[in-house]
């Protein structure tokens, strides 16, 4: 019963076989009890009580789509990944999403964006799991699971509580640089579209010769930055909280294509260990002046999922997808998410999680991983199931695994907190943000967005500690902050 006059196909179970109703459950007379074998409607039940994949842990509420990089310029001198070099188009899938929200949350709420995309190259796929942020909250992976529970929920109430935020914040003073980002205009992107993009961490670039760099991504959108104040994201969340993943999906449906410029600084190997910031330090960026940007292609998203729960929920993105000429960086916190990017997805999705179409690379796969819960693809029959074999089976190969991405290393085992470097302190990077990147109009309202945060539910001594903060940060701005505060409080 259908107004096209397309025939329609039978409803079938889900192995196939022709229903009699989606209306009525079977019984013994119209008013007997329902029949065990009515396995139609057991199937319906229980494969609906089934539905839900555990959501992540973080970035839970987010939005994708797929596209294309183009590069258009040559960096073959720096790296010799073949996706990178001049002329090549490589097929990517991004999921943007918030941090600390759950999946039903707004997602025009203040929190760091993330910037997730997989390459598919012709060598394997090539992860690069940024936020739209350059640097971030901490700079060790012991300290990244405490910071996530403080900007989530009490375990009495259930609540959100900025005091347990800040308590967190003013105890870990390397958060300054990446709260200072947070709590100014570029904590509320407008959309998806009209933020920027960033690797974050320091990784290495290999060039055909084995002659090292060290690289920091930027993608620098091309429809210009914008943002929602406080008060305009607060209406938004509350009229749509989905505002983002709408403004994207149509976007796209309406053929307005965004695209981002994908821009490097580049590093020599040998300056890493004099530059005046830790270039291994993810709280820090490197300054522009010093290692300026360098533009290499550009990203152009032009397809929507067709599925949003295959394709996107169950998408699975993880730094340790490096394709051969770019590798890590002694950054403590990408080696530790390169561990937990394909645990999380082992325990989220399943052990064959890179079966799934999504993740799947489009270049040929040739492993001897075998069975595992959910598995599609093998191995064709006469394939051996062990290495070293002498029946024609894959093997390893240095020489194809691409040039050598390690770096010199010694010394005692130790737990160290801090790398000193020349001008390298918690503060001054956020100062810099405040006092030369930010504008008076930028800086009257990051004051106000961190006088509203604090109002709501922050008192001593954490009030206390948080003015200190920001007085580090900045003194002016710091005695702004305190002054809103006490003159709200005081009634004023
Ligand atoms: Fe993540 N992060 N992260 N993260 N992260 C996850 O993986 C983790 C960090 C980022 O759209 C999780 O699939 C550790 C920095 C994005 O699917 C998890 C550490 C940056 C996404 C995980 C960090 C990110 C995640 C949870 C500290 C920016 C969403 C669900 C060492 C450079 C990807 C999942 C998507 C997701 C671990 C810190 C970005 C738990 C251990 C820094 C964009 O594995």
């Amino acid at each position: 019963m259908t107004e096209t006059s397309k025939p329609v196909p039978p409803t079938t179970t889900n192995s196939g076989i022709p229903v009699a109703s989606d209306d009525t459950s079977l019984t013994l007379g119209q008013q007997g009890p329902i029949v065990l074998h009515d396995h139609y409607l057991i199937e319906k039940m229980a494969h609906f009580n089934r539905e839900r994949v555990p959501e992540r842990v973080v970035h839970a509420k987010g939005s994708g789509a797929f596209g294309e990089l183009e590069i258009t310029e040559d960096v073959s001198a720096y790296t010799c990944a073949d996706f990178l070099q001049p002329g090549k188009k490589t097929e990517m899938l991004i999921r943007f999403s918030t941090v600390a929200g759950e999946q039903g949350s707004p997602d025009t709420w203040r929190d760091p964006r993330g910037f997730a995309i997989k390459f598919y190259t012709d060598q394997g796929n090539y992860d690069l799991v940024g936020n739209n942020t350059p640097v971030f909250f901490v700079r060790d992976p012991m300290k990244f699971q405490d910071f996530i529970r403080s900007q989530k929920r009490m375990p009495d109430s259930g609540l959100r509580d900025h005091n347990m935020q800040w308590d967190f914040w003013t105890l870990s003073p390397e958060s300054a640089h990446q709260v200072t980002w947070l709590m100014g205009d570029r904590g509320i992107p407008k959309t998806y579209r009209n933020m920027d993009g960033f690797g974050s961490h320091t990784y290495m670039w290999i060039n055909s010769e084995g002659t090292r760099y060290w690289v920091k991504y930027h993608f620098k959108t091309l429809q210009g930055i914008d943002f929602f104040t406080q008060d305009e994201a607060d209406k938004v969340a509350g009229a749509d909280p989905d505002f983002h993943r709408k403004d994207l999906f149509l976007a796209i449906k309406n053929g307005d294509f965004p695209k981002w410029s994908l821009e490097v600084q580049i590093m020599p190997f040998e300056d890493a260990e004099k530059y005046r910031f830790n270039p291994f330090d993810l709280t820090k960026v490197w300054s522009q002046k010093d290692y300026p940007r360098k533009k290499i292609g550009v990203m152009t998203l032009n397809r929507n999922p067709e599925n949003f729960f295959a394709q996107i929920e169950q998408a699975a993105f993880e730094p340790s997808n490096v394709v051969p000429g770019i590798g890590f960086s002694p950054d403590k916190m990408l080696l530790g998410r390169v561990f937990s990017y394909a645990d999380t997805h082992r325990y989220r999705i399943g052990v064959n999680y890179q079966q799934l179409p999504v993740n799947q690379p489009k270049s040929p796969v040739h492993t001897y991983a075998k069975d595992g819960n959910m598995r599609v693809h093998y191995n064709a029959p006469d394939a051996p199931v062990y290495a070293p074999n002498s029946t024609g089976g894959p093997e390893a190969d240095l020489r194809r695994a691409g040039p050598y991405s390690g770096w010199e290393s010694s010394g005692e085992m130790v737990r160290s907190a801090y790398i000193e470097h020349p001008e390298d302190d918690d503060f001054v990077q956020a100062h810099t943000l405040v006092r030369e990147v930010m504008d008076d109009a930028a800086r009257e309202r990051l004051v106000g967005n961190v006088v509203g945060h604090l109002l709501d539910g922050v008192s001593a001594p954490v009030l206390e500690r948080a003015f200190e903060y920001w007085k580090k940060i900045d003194p002016e701005v710091g005695k702004q902050i305190e002054e809103g505060v006490r003159a709200t409080r005081n009634g004023k």
